[in-house]
């Protein structure tokens, strides 16, 4: 529910540059943006890009505004304000918002996105010639496992604050019924998250397969109302292919398997991005791509990672993510975002997902791990 109080209707994709703002006068919203602004510009050690781009000049000009759907720039900022540790800090509540509050989002994608300017256009989808994808580690010497996924919403539906739990509940029905006719390595079963036990939930995230749950960055952002009706889990009978469903995105496409095999694990994500694509409309912007809940995945939406284990650059951690950040890698825990290392195992994916195509963000990453095993060999 916006902050607005405003019931959501079915939000239509980002309409092609259209601002389409409305005022906001909820003097609760208002005293809320206040004081949260207050907040952030107290919070000295907070290096999120939501302090960094709220100016006064900019938080002025869009506290007052609001989307077709209801949503406010209060339902935009509120993660990063409960959570100054945030590195973003801010999530989009419907489609509309990259528009509606375009001053506060340009900036922020532009900084991310590594100078993806308000002015720039994201390229049409091209997933590239499948077959040019290697092995990164043939011999099975530092990559434990090989993961791509890439996010997706649904068109006619806004994302997590502006749903209600019957439409949380009509996107599982129609999504669950579309992967019941997948056929061959994409062939499986959905999961929902509501009676399925804990003890099993937990093998499923422990493996690494299922989503955590109670990401406070994600309860902030007012995005597990409801929870767990829903959302829920569809994969194959080998768990190579997994799809997520109403966990931060309305879905998550992911293939994974043991090993470096990047080119299977890709093609296989290809295929059933394509299969789902060609039975549900996806929402898509003629300027930023995909569209996602966080910026951060906006454009491909893609995130190619192997867990690996780089035992002498990891030895001097900020030089593997000095070494990483020249490849445009990124450099995270064991079990993803804000997680640690166990074991010596890093996931190390893209950095970049925006003003690229797919092929190119992938690559990105394979030239890049294939560059960080000579380094390690060489050491
Ligand atoms: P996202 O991929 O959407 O950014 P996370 O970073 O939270 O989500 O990762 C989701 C899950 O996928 C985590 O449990 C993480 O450990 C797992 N994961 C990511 N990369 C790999 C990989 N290469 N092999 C196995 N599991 C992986
Ligand atoms: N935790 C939020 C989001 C960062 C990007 N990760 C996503 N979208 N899963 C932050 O601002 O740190």
């Amino acid at each position: 529910m916006p902050t607005s109080g405003n019931m959501p209707g079915c939000g239509a994709s980002m309409c092609k540059g259209k601002k389409k703002a409305l005022k906001m006068e909820d003097p609760a919203v208002v005293a809320k943006l206040e004081e949260g602004f207050q907040k952030l510009q107290a919070a000295s050690d907070c290096r999120s890009l939501l302090k960094k781009y709220l100016t006064p000049e900019v938080f002025d000009k869009l506290k007052g505004q609001k989307t077709a759907l209801g949503a406010t720039l209060l339902d935009v900022i509120q993660s990063g304000v409960e959570n100054l540790d945030s590195g973003i800090g801010v999530y989009a509540p419907d489609a509309d918002s990259y528009l509606v509050f375009e001053d506060l989002f340009n900036p922020i994608i532009e900084d991310y996105h590594v100078g993806f300017t308000k002015d720039d256009k994201h390229p049409a989808s091209d997933f590239g010639d499948l077959s040019s994808f290697v092995n990164v580690d043939p011999e099975g010497e530092f990559v434990i496992s090989t993961r791509v996924r890439c996010g997706r919403s649904l068109q006619g539906y806004p994302f997590n604050p502006c749903l209600n739990e019957e439409q949380y509940k009509t996107m599982e029905a129609k999504v669950s019924g579309l992967l019941s006719s997948l056929t061959g390595d994409l062939k499986g079963t959905y999961y929902p998250l509501t009676g399925m036990t804990k003890e099993v939930q937990q093998q499923l995230i422990d493996d690494h397969f299922l989503f955590k749950e109670g990401d406070r960055f994600l309860q902030a952002a007012n995005a597990c109302r409801y929870w767990p009706s829903g959302r829920g889990i569809y994969h194959n009978d080998d768990k190579t292919f997994l799809v997520w469903v109403n966990e931060e995105d309305h879905l998550r496409i992911i293939s994974m398997q043991q090993g470096g095999d990047l080119g299977t694990v890709y093609r296989r994500m290809v295929a059933g991005a394509n299969e789902i694509g060609n039975k549900l409309p996806f929402s898509r912007s003629e300027r930023l791509g995909y569209l996602t809940f966080c910026p951060t995945n906006l454009g491909t939406t893609i995130r190619a990672s192997v867990h690996i284990k780089l035992p002498k650059l990891a030895a001097d951690k900020a030089k593997l993510d000095a070494t990483a950040a020249k490849f445009n890698l990124q450099v995270r825990g064991t079990h993803g975002e804000h997680s640690d290392s166990e074991g010596g195992v890093y996931d190390i994916s893209n950095k970049r997902r925006m003003g690229l195509t797919e092929f190119q963000a992938v690559k990105e990453m394979e030239q890049g791990i294939l560059e960080l095993i000579k380094i390690e060999k060489s050491m």
